[in-house]
């Protein structure tokens, strides 16, 4: 009885060390900045103040920093529920930030699921929706399938992107 046990648990800890590495074979890491200039930039492309979007393209499994350092003067990253252009309202649950549970959707919900969720989460609280300084990290979970559209919450409509995925 006691040997089963221990073999077992030798073999779900094997399936899950063969999942983490599958997982990252392909997996990538993406990161958005924040300038000075009021602009996100990404792998050579930004994002304009007069309303040019930046497009990140992910695939599922990828970790996405996202990166506002001391000089660039404070920003934020939040999800929203349109393209930063229409005057979208926030939307928080497409993210899963550090500390918080997935949401159970109910009948009447207007709200989707979240296909985004922060890791290396640590004591401090997450820095998801709100102008900090430093970084934070997120996964793309697997039912991310149309596009994230997100803003600064500080310059909004003339600092915002959208995550979508790679075909
Ligand atoms: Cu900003």
């Amino acid at each position: 009885m006691k040997k089963s046990s221990k073999t077992s648990l030798l073999l779900v800890c094997t399936a899950t060390m063969a999942t983490l590495a599958g997982g990252s074979a392909s997996a990538e890491m993406r990161t958005i900045s924040a300038t000075d200039q009021f602009t996100w930039i990404s792998a050579g492309q930004t994002s304009t103040t007069n309303g040019a979007p930046l497009v990140v393209k992910v695939k599922k499994g990828d970790v996405v920093t996202i990166q506002v350092s001391k000089d660039s003067g404070g920003h934020g990253w939040v999800t929203l529920k349109g393209p930063g252009n229409q005057n979208p309202d926030e939307d928080r649950s497409r993210v899963v930030a550090c500390g918080e549970k997935p949401k159970a959707p109910t009948a009447n919900d207007q709200t989707k699921p979240a296909v985004l969720r922060e890791i290396g989460c640590t004591d401090k609280p997450s820095n998801f929706g709100q102008e900090f300084i430093g970084s934070f990290q997120l996964e793309v979970l697997d039912n991310f399938q149309e596009d994230v559209n997100f803003w600064c919450v500080v310059h909004l409509s003339g600092m915002w992107g959208r995550l979508t995925l790679e075909p």
